[in-house]
């Protein structure tokens, strides 16, 4: 018994390789058809091409991250109904495939954000950053959103104020593209106009809407992932607050609550992310998976270092940071006791060092921000030897 250790590989544009991935560690494959127009059907033969290379390299898919929602489905308007029959039908298919988990996100218009994707940290290596000054500066100065000055405090605005002054044409174009040109996996990019009127798509839906929104998504969806045998499992929000106005709905332990108990069926299960949660400092994570922890399909394990008096944060070491990641491991590795008990099926949870830094040969070879080969090679080994530490002291050995 053992949390299955697995990697986040683009396919085979991504420029590290399978090869590498082996070398690496990991034995499982999270992966996701890319290509494929966000709302179309995943076809059987694509799934099956992509199984079949991945097998060759003696690995397993063992996640599928993400099927993209699209926004009409989040908004209930356009052709919403023949997404979700795609969507469905997208489960069917990677059910038949055998690929047991399927990983998705509900956040309006944008996937993750961050302010700065070369953040430097004190030994050399880089991180990716979150300034909510950075983003206030984007929101205020750039996209000049109507009342948008009301979501910051005085304080905030100022420092927004003094950053944009100082930014060259290039910086700010970098953070305009960084903001909102999608970031590696976001199926969606935008221009500043594109963006606006995506944003304004939401101008009548609140926090309850969009929520009941994933209700009626999940009420359709999670039979058939039932019957498929797949486990669907919801990324919170990157970063768990709200943006540009936006509703945000998948952020603390209550909204899961509520979508748990809006759809008990197991298949509505959870990715925790250790980094989404752990950016609100009243998120307790052990907390967390000790309530909902038979819903954890997926785990991403990240460590964010929370900056003082603002919802600033930058990504840390995976064993550094504002998070106990070893109260975290002990956590999991006491649901898979739990799961063994119950005699229940998926104990060797997959999980997969959720992005690393860019560091020693990452600057000299490409890769996509976040996703560097040494970086997450680190986090990963880090991450195994905290799991292998902890089952010899509680013996809770990996048979
Ligand atoms: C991000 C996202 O924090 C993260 O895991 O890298 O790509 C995330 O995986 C997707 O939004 C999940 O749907
Ligand atoms: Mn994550």
């Amino acid at each position: 018994m053992q949390l299955e250790q697995t990697w986040r590989w683009f396919g085979p544009g991504d420029p590290i390789t399978l090869c590498d991935v082996k070398q690496a560690g990991a034995t499982g494959i999270v992966t996701a058809l890319h290509h494929i127009p966000n709302g179309d059907v995943w076809p059987v033969d694509e799934i099956l091409a992509r199984k079949n290379i991945i097998e060759e390299h003696g690995l397993r898919w063992a996640v599928t991250e993400s099927v993209p929602v699209h926004e009409d489905i989040k908004l209930r308007t356009g052709r919403f109904e023949e997404f979700i029959e795609n969507y469905k039908q997208s489960i069917r298919n990677l059910g038949q495939c055998g690929i047991p988990v399927v990983c998705y996100n509900f956040m309006p218009v944008l996937d993750w954000t961050r302010t700065d994707l070369n953040f430097p940290m004190p030994d050399g290596s880089t991180a990716l950053r979150f300034d909510e000054a950075a983003l206030a500066a984007f929101d205020l100065f750039l996209l000049k959103r109507k009342d948008a000055e009301k979501d910051y405090s005085v304080s905030i605005q100022e420092k927004a104020k003094q950053f944009f002054e100082n930014l060259t044409e290039s910086q700010v174009d970098t953070l305009t593209k960084t903001i909102i040109a999608g970031l590696p996996g976001s199926e969606e990019g935008y221009t500043i106009t594109q963006f606006q009127k995506k944003i304004d798509a939401y101008a009548e839906c609140g926090d309850d809407d969009l929520r009941q929104n994933l209700i009626l998504f999940l009420n359709e969806i999670v039979p058939v992932a039932e019957e498929a045998g797949i486990r669907l499992a919801i990324h919170p929000d990157d970063p768990p607050f709200p943006l540009f106005g936006l509703p945000r709905i998948v952020s603390t332990e209550n909204d899961l609550k509520q979508l748990f108990d809006a759809v008990p069926l197991p298949a509505n299960g959870l990715t925790f992310c250790t980094g989404s949660f752990g950016a609100r400092p009243d998120n307790n994570l052990t907390q967390m998976i000790d309530q909902f922890g038979s819903r954890i399909h997926f785990i991403h394990l990240r460590n964010v270092q929370l900056e003082e008096g603002s919802r600033s944060f930058y990504e840390a070491d995976h064993l550094a940071g504002s998070t106990d990641m070893g109260a975290v491991m002990k956590s999991l590795i006491n649901e898979q006791v739990q799961r063994k008990k119950n005699g229940r099926m998926g104990l060797n949870i997959p999980m997969r060092p959720d992005h690393g830094h860019k560091m020693l040969s990452d600057f000299y070879t490409l890769s996509n921000p976040g996703y560097s080969l040494i970086g997450r090679m680190r986090g990963l080994a880090e991450l195994r030897g905290l799991e292998a530490g902890i089952r010899a002291m509680t013996k809770q050995n990996s048979t």
